[in-house]
């Protein structure tokens, strides 16, 4: 009986030493997005899933209307949020999902938020990871954030998707 126990503790700890570094690395992120008055309107959970970072959007407060939605290079939400940095592009490539040199890794759907704020939505992001130390990973010696902007992204002008400027922003966190 010893015995068997012994190898099963054994076993165990080879199960543990064989775990693949991705199985330890972030499997879920979130970020608390606010305004430029420092107020809450929104939440997300990031998740890994071998398809890509699924981001799940909560908003409550921010305008209705349709909105540009990106990933950004800098951790850092300070108004009016220019701190964030450009879009996430660790692919040194130019902006636009709908652009033929594109696209940033930190480029997402517009959001098209109803009338009283209210939205729940999830998008997948299959450019990015959450696993440590890979370039595209959201978790890089900057940190990177989540924005909404006043405008809607044209998916095609080059850095910016002429989205104008920022009203929410949120740290990308473990
Ligand atoms: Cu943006
Ligand atoms: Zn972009």
């Amino acid at each position: 009986m010893k015995v068997l126990c012994t190898l099963a503790a054994a076993a165990s700890l080879l199960a543990l030493a064989g775990l693949p570094a991705a199985a330890q690395s972030a499997k879920a992120a979130k970020a608390t997005l606010k305004n430029a008055e420092g107020k809450q309107v929104g939440s997300a959970t990031l998740s890994q899933t071998p398809a890509g970072v699924l981001i799940r959007l909560t908003l409550d407060g921010v305008p209705p209307g349709e909105r540009a939605f990106h990933i950004h290079g800098v951790g850092k939400c300070e108004p009016p949020f220019t701190s964030a940095g450009g879009h996430f592009n660790p692919g040194g490539k130019k902006h636009g999902l709908m652009a033929a040199e594109g696209h940033h890794a930190g480029d997402l759907p517009n959001l098209h938020i109803p009338a009283g704020g209210a939205l729940t939505v999830e998008v997948l992001n299959a450019a990015v990871t959450l696993e440590k130390g890979k370039a595209n990973s959201l978790f890089g010696p900057e940190g990177t954030a989540l924005v909404i902007h006043a405008g809607k992204d044209d998916y095609r002008s080059d850095p910016t998707g002429d989205a104008g400027g920022r009203i929410a922003c949120g740290v990308v966190v473990e």
